[in-house]
């Protein structure tokens, strides 16, 4: 354990004095930053070649597969139903305000029209379409922002260093080249930013392939983020190495875990930025790429309550659809797009642009704020007394005197109480109570 914590501690020191001129990020990325927080839901999209296999995005290294016979997938992938703009439609109804897509997963396979391999979704496959391309037009007509998955892992390049995944894919070995492969995600990147210039940032994954290596890996990341800050200043950079974040990131996040918990195991020893935007990822059921047995979902009303939850702590959610080889969204990721929908359609301005309240968590549930007013979530009802006909709401108050409290879906208006003790007392009527989360809103 000590020797995995030195570890970490000398990669991030050592990523940290390459680049010791220091980031300033530009007053345009600063504002991209702030557009980032205004809206607390995204949607990741995990799609690729490996949806031709329904077994997650991990198959090719899970199934210890051989990557040339994995890579014949190519040439009968045909999603027929991928239609962009109404994935952009189906996200904007469930009120998110950016969609996260995987341009290229750790199998290797591009999304996109890359000159660097014809492993690519236009030039490998009878589709021939550029994915990311309609995305990128479909999120700028639909004025959703779009944010790219690029995993600087790689299972199937000869010149990448092989760490801790991938190492039984069929590679001839012996042709390592960092400074190679470098030049080679450079490219990628490169493209991304100039062929979808709508992408407003790039989430990067697949760093701790080499956490724990004897000798600290270097991925030149500071080097990479400069080169991606000097193609685009305003692009907003994020980094899933589950570690304090490094020079030159914009912002940070977490995965499968609220900032502050690590219940998943991958957020040891990271704490949550005060200075930069913080964004959770998690998936509806258990995995990120489609996978045909996976149906363990979680409900709508977790969902929401996840949400909530993460914008209390000032954090965006960017949660997780996997979508079929067909190029569909499965039915059950839709119906759950839909319920979420449904609630932000009445609660949105509850969560997005809210931030943290200062009010610590309750047994009830969380509290966000905006500058005009703070909302109560009641996302655990059963944790109100009650004296048959209202649940009894009550928190330690110093605040300012409170002027009204609304019920956000009805705007029926609430008594209540502050006691000269400190305590706000609100009555919630039994049959205002909602089943995903009564959100009061409090004005002072
Ligand atoms: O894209 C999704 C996943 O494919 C990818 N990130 C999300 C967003 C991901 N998969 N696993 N992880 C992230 C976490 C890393 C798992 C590890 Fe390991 C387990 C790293 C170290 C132990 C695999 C096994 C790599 C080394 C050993």
């Amino acid at each position: 354990m000590m020797r995995r914590i030195l570890i970490l501690l000398l990669l991030s020191c050592s990523v940290l004095s390459v680049g010791a001129q220091g980031y300033v990020p530009t007053e345009s990325n600063l504002a991209a930053r702030k557009e980032f927080t205004q809206k607390r839901l995204g949607i990741f999209i995990h799609w690729g070649l490996y949806a031709s296999y329904a077994q997650g995005e991990w198959y090719l290294h899970l199934g210890e597969l051989n990557k040339d016979e994995y890579a014949k997938a190519a040439a009968s992938f045909n999603p027929v139903n991928f239609n962009a703009d109404e994935w952009v439609a189906a996200f904007k109804d469930a009120g998110a305000g950016y969609m996260t897509f995987t341009s290229r997963h750790h199998d290797g396979f591009s999304m996109f029209k890359t000159a660097t391999s014809t492993y690519n979704v236009v030039d490998g496959t009878p589709f021939g379409r550029d994915i990311v391309g309609e995305l990128e037009k479909a999120c700028k007509e639909g004025g959703i922002r779009l944010h790219l998955y690029y995993s600087v892992l790689d299972w199937i390049r000869e010149d990448y260093p092989i760490g801790e995944s991938g190492k039984k894919t069929g590679r001839k070995g012996g042709q390592e080249n960092y400074d190679s492969y470098f030049r080679f995600m450079e490219t990628q990147v490169k493209e991304l930013l100039t062929q979808y210039p709508y992408t407003g940032g790039l989430w990067f994954d697949g760093i701790w392939d080499h956490k724990r290596d004897q000798i600290p890996f270097d991925w030149r990341m500071p080097e990479f983020y400069r080169y991606i800050h000097a193609i685009k200043p305003d692009c907003l950079i994020g980094n899933n190495h589950h570690i304090t974040p490094f020079e030159g990131e914009d912002f940070q996040m977490f995965e499968r875990d609220l900032p502050g918990q690590n219940t998943a195991g991958y957020s040891e020893g990271q704490e949550m930025s005060t200075v930069m935007p913080v964004e959770m990822c998690q998936t509806m059921n258990k995995s990120w790429g489609y996978t045909v047995k996976d149906l363990n979902y979680k409900s709508t009303a977790d969902l929401v309550r996840l949400l909530v939850k993460a914008a209390s702590k000032g954090c965006n959610l960017l949660l997780n659809i996997g979508p079929q080889a067909d190029g569909s969204i499965p039915w059950q990721s839709a119906e759950r797009l839909k319920g979420i929908g449904a609630w932000m359609r009445t609660h949105a301005r509850s969560v997005d642009g809210t931030g943290i309240s200062g009010l610590p968590e309750q047994g009830w549930g969380v509290t966000t704020a905006n500058a005009e007013s703070l909302f109560l979530h009641v996302i655990a009802p059963e944790a109100l007394p009650t004296n048959g006909k209202e649940a009894i709401l009550t928190m330690g108050w110093d605040g300012p005197k409170v002027k009204t409290v609304k019920v956000v879906s009805t705007s029926v208006l609430l008594p209540c109480t502050v006691s000269k003790d400190g305590f706000l007392t609100v009555r919630i009527p039994q049959e205002m109570v909602e089943e995903i989360d009564t959100v009061l809103e409090v004005t002072r």
